[in-house]
């Protein structure tokens, strides 16, 4: 990476990846900047926009670098932006450039010339409507702020070699169901065999079969996909275990204690039951039931340095609802000294708002074509920072199949979006981002979790909760057959294997996080208002808000755009 030598007469000789903006610069001009590159269809590398920004007269480099940048480039980099402006640019820059303030942190940053300061909202686990609304001056000096410095003469920022990003478990161009019966048989078994692996060791289980055959009285545990829940006549409940051998059943007496863990059972999930044969062997009295779970000693990764990332989903570019000015609020911010840390944006899914997805669609729609739609989102991807790494799976409002595991963008969609040369992945997907494991799903299942569970266990209130839910069942989206279309594969790419230290979703439009077992479960907001649909069934969307994640330190910040 090159750092920028300034020239300046900071009597350090301090090399500096990027000259502080500000008081020099209005802090919208390097925003500004970016839409006028996009204008022309380029989007830019930070530091390319902040050399623009410093040249002396910003609107002539541009339209030079416009002019001059290559046929063939799509993104504009520091090295056109010096082609043109050689020898003219920071270090002939005129006298009211130099010696820009230290941002000390004493509550006098940049952020405080810009009266479009997002509001920032603190807190945990109760979503956007219990927070102080702070504005982002009093906050930025407690994280960014205080780290920027800090590094500010020793390491460059956005230096591509300190980033780590891994994608694991993606399912694009290795999907092998054909759809028929024999698939959807591998896709349960594979579930049953990595899940009940998870169970294993808790459990003395022994297989459907060989209870049957054990004397009557005997302790006995099985562990299986839930075949059937029900609740008897006189209160208790009947709980229908599969495994590769056969089914057996298992009566939950209602005097147990274990009513909160029956309310949780899922349709198809893996589970463990632990009980006394009744005196005939034809079925379990249980003592206790186990869901595969997430350890309480789950240990979590953390970056080594001071970096962030901001998780977000649910754009819905295409919609009259997709709120514009909001989300040119975020890519402003995202130009801004407070945003630098933010190298990485998370996308769980639905960019646009796709054709056809729900009965009455086509009314709400402001761009009716599919691919005019990825053409618009494309433009709005391209007011980010071009040195963003962008990690994105699709919703089921995206054009791939609805049934999960949903495969990345084919190479249409693809080559309309390489603007941003973003990671394009399946839904769900495992990333790990400096050190720091993301499970990446859209989040279809959280109706189903939130239409099943009892309200305090599950809500679009509270809907990370819904999400602790899929946390303790180990797979994203365990009931088949209903809301959530499931496609039939080798693998069960929906089993959650390894545990993430941070599961990130959206689908519901509302904003909720908090730590289950040490895991963090953030719900994304989303960027549509809310729609006629949303209206009739009295759903009020969190709209314009980026939760933006320290992979230092696991610590959330919600900002406020809309
Ligand atoms: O859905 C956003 C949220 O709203 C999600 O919880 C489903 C629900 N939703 C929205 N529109 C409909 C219709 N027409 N029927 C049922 N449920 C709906 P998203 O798919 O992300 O737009
Ligand atoms: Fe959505
Ligand atoms: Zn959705």
């Amino acid at each position: 990476m090159v750092a920028i030598d300034l020239g300046r007469p900071t009597g350090s000789g301090t090399v500096l990846s990027r000259p502080p903006l500000s008081d020099v610069v209005p802090l919208e001009s390097n925003a500004r900047i970016a839409k006028e590159l996009a204008r022309h269809g380029y989007n830019a590398e930070r530091e390319a926009i902040t050399l623009l920004a410093s040249a002396p007269d910003s609107a002539d480099a541009v339209e030079s670098v416009v002019d001059r940048a290559p046929d063939d480039a799509l993104r504009i980099t520091s090295d056109h932006v010096r082609a043109v402006t050689n020898g003219r640019s920071a270090s002939d820059a005129d006298p009211t450039h130099e010696s820009p303030p230290a941002r000390t942190g004493d509550g006098s940053s940049p952020g405080a010339s810009t009266t479009r300061s997002p509001v920032e909202t603190e807190g945990s686990s109760s979503g956007p409507h219990t927070e102080s609304h702070t504005t982002a001056d009093s906050t930025a000096d407690s994280t960014a702020d205080s780290t920027a410095d800090s590094t500010a003469d020793s390491a460059p920022h956005h230096d591509p070699d300190l980033r780590d990003l891994e994608v694991g478990n993606d399912m694009t161009g290795q999907s092998t169901g054909t759809g028929e019966y024999g698939d959807f048989v591998r896709t349960f078994r594979d579930r049953y065999e990595r899940l009940s692996k998870v169970l294993r060791g808790r459990v003395n289980h022994r297989p459907a079969e060989a209870i049957a055959e054990m004397p009557g009285g005997s302790d006995a545990a099985m562990i299986g996909l839930v075949n059937d829940v029900r609740s008897t006549k006189s209160g208790h409940w009947l709980v229908e275990l599969e495994d590769t051998t056969g089914t057996f059943p298992a009566l939950v007496m209602k005097d147990k204690g274990l009513a909160d863990l029956v309310d949780e059972i899922m349709m198809d999930e893996c589970l463990a039951v632990e009980g006394t044969l009744a005196d005939d062997s034809g079925i379990l009295f249980a003592d206790s039931l186990h869901f595969p779970d997430v350890p309480r000693t789950h240990r979590t990764g953390a970056a080594d340095r001071h970096v962030q990332a901001a998780l977000i989903s649910d754009i819905h570019v295409g919609s009259d609802e997709f709120m514009a000015d909001a989300w040119s609020r975020f890519t402003d911010w995202l130009h801004t000294p407070e945003a630098e840390p933010v190298e990485y944006i998370l996308l769980a899914g639905d960019m646009v708002e796709g054709v056809g997805v729900y009965p009455d669609q086509d009314e709400e729609l402001e761009i009716v074509d599919i691919y005019d739609q990825y053409e618009a989102f494309a433009e709005h991807l391209k007011e980010v920072p071009a040195d963003t790494e962008i990690v994105m799976i699709p919703g089921n409002h995206d054009a791939v199949r609805l049934a999960e595991p949903q495969p990345g963008f084919n190479d249409e969609i693809r080559s309309i979006m390489d603007v941003h040369d973003a990671r394009i992945v399946s839904n769900p997907a495992t990333v790990s981002v400096e050190g720091v494991d993301v499970l990446m799903y859209h989040g279809v299942s959280l109706d189903e979790v939130i239409a099943e569970l009892p309200e305090e266990k599950a809500s679009y209130d509270e809907p990370h909760k819904a999400m602790y839910q899929l946390l303790k069942k180990r797979h994203v989206a365990p009931q088949f057959g209903g809301h959530t279309r499931v496609a039939p594969e080798e693998r069960d790419y929906l089993v959650i294997e390894d545990v993430p230290d941070v599961f990130h979703t959206g689908h519901v439009h509302k904003l909720g996080w908090g730590k289950y077992h040490n895991v963090l479960a953030v719900n994304s907001g989303c960027w549509q208002a809310q729609t006629d649909f949303q209206k009739s069934v009295n759903i009020d969307p969190d709209a314009g808000y980026a939760p933006i994640l320290d992979l230092d330190t696991l610590d959330m910040t919600v900002r406020k755009f809309a």
